[in-house]
């Protein structure tokens, strides 16, 4: 009987690996199987069930089959669980929330939602599966893991354009995601001080234009709002805030959030929070018969920055209304969740956390396009979380490689595969070009150095190579195939530039990557340049090494000039590309080329070291790691987005590699009160000390110079009894001999 059972599993498993190959559905579903073998050739279909059926799948499909219905045709039963059209499969579909059953054979169609949204992804699946006239004969049971799964505009920088959230809207319905919350922080009628008034016309026409789009693409449109920056715990300020959702509530809106991240003091307080939370919940949401639950960003919305003792936390898990849902990063800003996470945060809120996932959002690492894998969040999760939202990238388009896999991972965490989910993505995207996008994506993923530490993977097939080769070539012997396989790489990095550049199948998307491209292009020339010189190095054809040496490094002189005409902002501006194992590799070969020409020839030609003048060190914690920026005579701090908590006696300091006068350096901590607390110095030797006098301007920012003699170090310390919370949006010394 076992051996029979057996068989029977392996029967089932194998003719779903037989259509995995043949019929892809996304996202990957729960159960597919093969009714029959071959596929049907339906030239029309009859509508059955047209009535009862969710309007929205109802209208979809008509527009899908257009000339191909007719009142001949095979018949095709659409509806909910309960339609009449769909009452001989009832007991197939799942008995789960935006569940389906789908039914392909010769004598007719069923497409049956649990539930209206159910029937809605029906219809998309068969919309999927019905390619070239043929549609398979499979019967599929489908469910998600997730219950909201979707997108949040969270970031900092240029929000997407109209049109860019149109295209996403269409999208997320493609890939059967259910949730868009909207709250791009330069929104300025989103957060401080304009969240207190109704949007002008012109952007509430538009706003209203994406709740019908989302409404027909069956997305729940979340409005956020985001006041804790300057909200007053009063009734004057409770009251606008809900004359705002009222606002939003004409517009169509019927979901709403309240975020309270990256503010301090008076707003960051959980009481008064709770207090106006439940009041919102009490007095809009839970009247309003169609709104859905409230959902908040808590300001300890990661666990690096919960203090339990403090009660922060606790007090929103134990006083807000239960049916409140409370969003949450994972164990930092920005990270990967783990069951264990998810469920230490479930026992402090005291409801399952709605994950607030922090990637491919590129706000802290403007100049990087993180177009890589979805990968590192656990496949155990689903029964522990409420909600699953990716916040993205600045560029739409490019951000929907990663969000098509989270819709995929939401959807069916046991069976997501991050490679294969990624490689779809990628054809789903730009289906005639995705070899070289394959090729831009594989080498445009990890994030460079950056505050958070979090770090992708990037150009993983040839980074073994890479290595070897390297190690070898310095040994004085390297492996010719590994020659080769580096030098054709570098080929295609150059071709695919030159394909994706003149690409016209998804131009929103190559306008956005255009100067990652030019930058790419350069990359791939480099790195051919860079191999032809060791070649000449090695037989002694010093013409041609000098020749190449040059092209390198007016190369190097390009890109360096692209990075200053490209993607300005005040944060990362710059493009960079192949920053993990491509660049370094170039670096590499040329450096350790010109170096043995010049042993051998006697020339000191210049190497082009990555070097910097100036070296950062600190003990507060989250500016540790945080990258300069670096101009001839000026150093830039990165500005960071969150709240910087800067304990008592921390301080940051920057070495230079030599003596320097300091003729101006300004810091903006975003803060109007005077810094009594914080000391700006500047020494010679480390040891002793001089305060360096700063200055206020109209702006809040603080202006100081020193140049009374050369000094080598600079420090910015709190001497103060107790942690300061600030921000830092400016920090720069200029320096000179
Ligand atoms: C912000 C978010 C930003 C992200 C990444 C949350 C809850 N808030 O540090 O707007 O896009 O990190 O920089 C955040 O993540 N603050």
């Amino acid at each position: 009987m076992e051996k029979l059972l057996m068989c029977f599993v392996c029967f089932l498993l194998l003719q779903v690996k037989i259509m995995a190959q043949d019929v892809q559905v996304q996202p990957t579903p729960r159960q597919m199987t093969v009714k029959e073998e071959g596929v049907i050739t339906p030239v029309s279909f009859r509508l059955e069930g047209e009535l009862e059926a969710n309007p929205q799948a109802i209208r979809l499909l008509k527009a899908f089959l257009g000339d191909c219905l007719s009142s001949k045709g095979l018949p095709l039963y659409v509806g909910e669980k309960g339609d009449r059209a769909v009452q001989a499969r009832k007991c197939q579909i799942p008995n789960q929330l935006e569940g389906y059953y789908l039914e392909i054979t010769k004598k007719g169609i069923t497409l049956a939602g649990n539930d209206e949204r159910g029937t809605y992804y029906a219809v998309r699946t068969f919309m999927q599966l019905f390619r070239d006239n043929q549609l398979p004969q499979v019967e599929i049971r489908d469910y998600p893991d997730v219950r909201f799964r979707g997108v949040v505009e969270g970031f900092y920088g240029t929000p997407w354009s109209h049109e860019a959230r149109l295209r996403q809207l269409q999208f997320y319905g493609e890939n059967k995601l259910n949730t868009y919350i909207y709250g791009p922080k330069d929104d300025p009628y989103h957060s401080s001080p304009n969240w207190r008034k109704p949007y002008p016309e012109k952007d509430a026409v538009r706003l209203a234009e994406l709740v019908k789009v989302a409404n027909e693409n069956e997305v729940d449109f979340v409005w956020a709002i985001h006041p804790g920056k300057d909200i007053q715990w009063n009734t004057t300020d409770r009251d606008l805030l809900m004359d705002k959702f009222e606002h939003m509530y004409d517009l169509g809106v019927r979901s709403f959030a309240v975020f309270f991240d990256d503010i301090s003091g008076e707003g960051a307080k959980a009481e008064r929070q709770v207090e106006l939370l439940n009041y919102i919940d009490d007095h809009f949401v839970q009247v309003k018969p169609d709104v859905t639950p409230l959902i908040v960003c808590p300001t300890e919305y990661n666990k690096s920055w919960v203090n339990l003792e403090g009660g922060y936390l606790t007090t929103l898990g134990t006083k807000l209304n239960p049916s409140v849902e409370i969003m949450w990063t994972g164990d930092r800003v920005i990270a990967t969740m783990t069951l264990e996470d998810v469920e230490w945060v479930r026992e402090v809120i005291r409801r399952p956390a709605y994950i607030w996932w922090n990637f491919p959002v590129s706000d802290y690492v403007r100049d990087h396009l993180l177009l890589g894998e979805v990968y590192g969040n656990e496949t155990t999760i689903a029964k522990s979380v409420s909600g699953f939202v990716a916040n993205p990238m600045e560029w739409a388009e490019a951000s929907k490689v990663a969000i098509y896999c989270v819709a995929d991972y939401t959807w069916n965490m046991q069976q997501y595969d991050s490679a294969r989910s990624w490689e779809r993505a990628l054809r789903a995207i730009m289906p005639e070009n995705v070899d070289a996008f394959t090729v831009f994506a594989r080498h445009n993923s990890d994030l460079g150095e950056n505050v958070h530490r979090f770090r992708r993977e990037e150009s993983v097939l040839i980074q073994p190579v890479a290595e070897r080769f390297m190690k070898s070539y310095r040994e004085g012997r390297y492996d010719e195939r590994d020659f080769q396989v580096l030098r054709d790489e570098f080929e295609r990095v150059a071709e695919t530039a030159d394909l994706l550049l003149i690409d016209d199948e998804n131009e929103a998307l190559i306008k956005e990557i255009t100067p990652w491209l030019y930058q790419f292009k350069i990359l791939g020339d480099a790195g051919q340049e860079a191999l032809t010189m060791l070649k000449a190095e090695e037989v002694g054809d010093n013409a041609l090494f000098l020749r190449k040496y040059n092209h390198v490094k007016a190369l190097r002189k390009r890109s360096y000039e692209l990075e200053r005409q490209f993607n300005p902002n005040p944060y990362q501006p710059g493009v960079k590309t192949g920053t993990k194992v491509l660049q370094p590799l170039v670096l590499d070969i040329f450096t350790e080329a010109t170096e043995r020409f010049n042993r051998k020839n006697g020339t000191d030609l210049l190497v082009l070291a990555d070097y910097s003048p100036c070296k950062q060190t600190t003990n507060i914690p989250q500016l540790d790691h945080l990258p300069l920026q670096v101009y001839p005579n000026r150093i830039h701090f990165t500005p960071l987005l969150e709240v910087v908590k800067w304990p008592a006696g921390a301080s940051f300091q920057l070495e230079f590699d030599e003596a320097y006068l300091i003729p101006g350096t300004r810091i903006d901590l975003g803060i109007k009160d005077d810094i009594t607390w914080g000391l700006m110095e500047v020494s010679a030797d480390g040891e002793t000390w001089h305060t360096v006098p700063l200055t206020r301007d109209t702006r809040d920012r603080w202006n100081g110079k020193w140049e009374t003699s050369p000094v080598k170090y600079l420090r910015f310390t709190n001497t103060g009894q107790t942690e300061q919370q600030v921000y830092l949006r400016e920090f720069y010394v200029v320096f000179n001999k």
